[in-house]
């Protein structure tokens, strides 16, 4: 029994109709285990360009800190990302990410047994898959800097007497290295005890760091079988062997792109979750960010066909990561196994003999399960 303030972005397209799901399911775990939710409804991305011109205001980012946790949707409106727009909606997530230092982002893989056959991989290829992909998400490619730095700006377009060029820059320390592995390997531990770390050591001089620090944190743990794998060869093991891994860790864009890969093994984007931590504490625990992996979707924004699944399990990892109410955590994922095993699907998992709901019966199938 415990009193908690959430903070709530839904953001854009279909980020508030399935975060309100997972608010559904979050209050009926309240009433379950007599708790109290406190809500601070927040606007981010493009609704929050739109009233206030920013992608995420300070005041917002000021409510975010003093939270026991925030719940996320998703950003980003109908773009052809030609450099058009003013402001990006996607800032926000980087603002959040960066100011609250969220650099573990942790997104799990493991397909509901009733689901294999979603997938486009043979069921018997993905029979016993669970494997948790441990992002580093305040470095990299995402936040590289100019040379002399150029304060907000980690790359640009610009003129030269040979035409244009672009550029971007990747770039890690040893120190955010390091931490990103002691994550990986400390959740190694308390699952199936292997790391495979990936990177383009072939290839980029930053990778070579985070190699030459992933062997020397390796070593010290001794109890946690070790690999090293170049990015490609990982993209084609995951639909190859997707039972051999345990714990992926990797460096920010990569793990965005191959946890999209990863989400087609749990049958749709629609399906993971993901937890975004640092180490700001609060009186409960840890501060996180919790929100799909999948976007703000606006082709489909409204019409009922979103899968809340991940958002939903994305309010158990913030009950599990953020308010230590593991039983609460459970009962969710629980809940959601039930209801797939009832034969209950969104528009995305559609398949034969399915029975297809919509996005707000399936928050309702799961919050009265
Ligand atoms: N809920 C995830 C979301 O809104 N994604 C949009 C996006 O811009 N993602 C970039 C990223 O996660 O790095």
């Amino acid at each position: 029994m415990g009193n908690y303030t959430i903070t709530v972005l839904p953001g854009d397209g279909i980020g508030p109709e399935v975060t309100e799901q997972a608010i559904l399911v979050l209050n009926a775990i309240a009433r379950r285990y007599q708790h109290t939710f406190t809500y601070h409804r927040r606007l981010v991305g493009v609704a929050a360009i739109e009233a206030e011109g920013v992608a995420i205001s300070d005041e917002s980012l000021e409510i975010c800190q003093q939270s026991d946790a925030i719940l996320f949707g998703a950003v980003g409106g109908i773009s052809n990302y030609d450099g058009s727009d003013k402001v990006k909606p996607e800032e926000a997530l980087f603002k959040l990410r960066k100011g609250l230092q969220f650099f573990a982002n942790l997104r799990p893989v493991k397909p509901l047994k009733n689901l294999l056959s979603a997938s486009t991989l043979k069921p018997e290829v993905l029979q016993g898959t669970d494997l948790l992909v441990v992002r580093e998400l305040t470095g990299g490619l995402y936040y590289g800097h100019l040379e002399p730095p150029v304060p907000g700006k980690p790359s640009e377009i610009r003129q030269t007497e040979h035409g244009r060029e672009a550029i971007d820059t990747l770039i890690y320390t040893e120190t955010e290295i390091e931490r990103i592995l002691r994550v990986a390997f400390d959740s190694a531990r308390d699952r199936k005890q292997k790391v495979t770390s990936v990177d383009k050591a072939n290839v980029l001089s930053s990778s070579v760091l985070w190699r030459q620090v992933a062997n020397r944190v390796a070593s010290e743990y001794p109890d946690v079988t070790f690999e090293n794998l170049l990015v490609d060869a990982c993209a084609m093991h995951l639909l190859r062997k997707p039972t051999s891994f345990d714990v992926i860790v990797t460096e920010n864009l990569f793990g965005d792109i191959l946890t999209d890969e990863a989400s087609m093994l749990a049958g749709s984007m629609g399906m993971l979750p993901s937890a975004s931590l640092g180490t700001h504490k609060t009186a409960h625990g840890r501060l996180g960010l919790y929100e799909p992996i999948h976007g703000s979707a606006p082709d489909i924004a409204g019409q009922g066909k979103a899968n809340p699944i991940a958002a939903i399990l994305s309010a158990a990892m913030l009950l599990q990561y953020s308010l230590g109410l593991k039983d609460e955590a459970a009962a969710i994922e629980d809940a959601v196994t039930k209801t797939i095993e009832a034969g209950y699907r969104t528009e995305d998992l559609r398949e034969a003999g399915a029975r297809i709901i919509n996005t707000q019966q399936m928050g309702q199938k799961i919050a009265a399960t």
